[in-house]
């Protein structure tokens, strides 16, 4: 498979024929050698997709792309850091120097990112971010990303976007493929638009994002294209515990800001499964 379009816009493009899991190849290659930042790693044939709380992501062979890209706040380029971090003592202990607090935004801008990348491909549909992690388009699943945190600091967002799947290929009825709304092209091609168009617009927002001084227009355009805001929502929990209300807001750290419905005070959501109840 050749990716033109995304190798110019890649720090460094790795693309398998065929994998179990790209965020598990990308994490395992970071651990044996200095990888750059956007080194990404990607396939059209993804054996063992990973979803969020040990659950799988699933599409057929030469169907769908799984893309996994490295962000690297850390050792090399915009950092996430406290000005008062700064010291060089500290630049290279994650523990003392990342801004974790920040990371709840790296789902999310991954999301924004691939929202705006699928929206381009599929005009006469809406296009949405569900929080935090799911882009929609009419409401079905198109794209799920996966955030996961290496023991050196370093992120590994993980993307899966269903591109030329049938209604009957389809895992799952709430999911969608590009093809199903009306973007025709063959798989490698529109592989190689969106992941391209993916990291131009993850590329701005993660240095917005890291910036010393970040602007509020990460967390206003997130909101913009968050269809979960407004909504009646169910909020599932690890623990099996169980919210109802209505999703009012993001907070400044990225969380889900709900009205339970049984009234009490707003409680923000930093983890979680949420279920639009409007779409149920
Ligand atoms: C996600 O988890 O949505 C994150 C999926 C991330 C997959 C990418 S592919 C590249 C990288 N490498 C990996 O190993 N993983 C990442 P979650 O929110 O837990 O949703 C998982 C649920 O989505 C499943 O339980 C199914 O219900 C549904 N699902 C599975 N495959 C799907 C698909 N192809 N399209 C839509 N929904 C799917």
């Amino acid at each position: 498979m050749d990716l033109p379009l995304s190798a110019n816009i890649a720090g460094r493009l790795i693309i398998l024929d065929e994998i179990g899991s790209t965020n598990d190849e990308l994490a395992s290659r970071a651990a044996s050698e200095p990888l750059a930042e956007f080194t990404v790693v990607a396939t059209t044939h993804q054996t063992a997709g990973r979803g969020r709380l040990g659950r799988t992501w699933v599409a057929p062979a030469g169907t769908s792309l799984a893309a996994s890209v490295l962000l690297r706040p850390v050792l090399l380029g915009p950092v996430l850091l406290r000005p008062e971090s700064l010291r060089p003592e500290l630049l290279r202990s994650p523990e003392a120097s990342l801004d974790r607090e920040r990371f709840g935004w790296i789902p999310l801008i991954a999301g924004l990112a691939m929202s705006r990348a699928v929206s381009r491909l599929v005009p006469e549909h809406t296009v949405s971010l569900k929080w935090p992690n799911d882009v929609l388009i009419d409401g079905k699943k198109v794209c799920g990303v996966l955030s996961e945190l290496l023991p050196d600091g370093s992120v590994i967002v993980g993307s899966g976007v269903n591109l030329t799947m049938s209604a009957d290929a389809l895992p799952v009825p709430t999911a969608t493929s590009l093809l199903l709304m009306g973007a025709v092209a063959p798989a490698e091609e529109l592989a190689d638009l969106v992941l391209a168009g993916y990291l131009g617009e993850l590329r701005h927002l993660w240095n917005d994002l890291t910036a010393r001084d970040p602007s509020a227009d990460i967390h206003d355009a997130v909101s913009d294209a968050c269809s979960t805001l407004g909504q009646p929502v169910r909020v599932s929990f690890p623990d099996g515990i169980e919210l109802v209300g209505v999703a009012e807001s993001i907070d400044d750290v990225g969380r889900l800001q709900v009205r339970p419905e049984i009234g009490g005070s707003v409680e923000a959501v930093a983890a979680g499964d949420v279920t639009h109840l409007r779409y149920e």
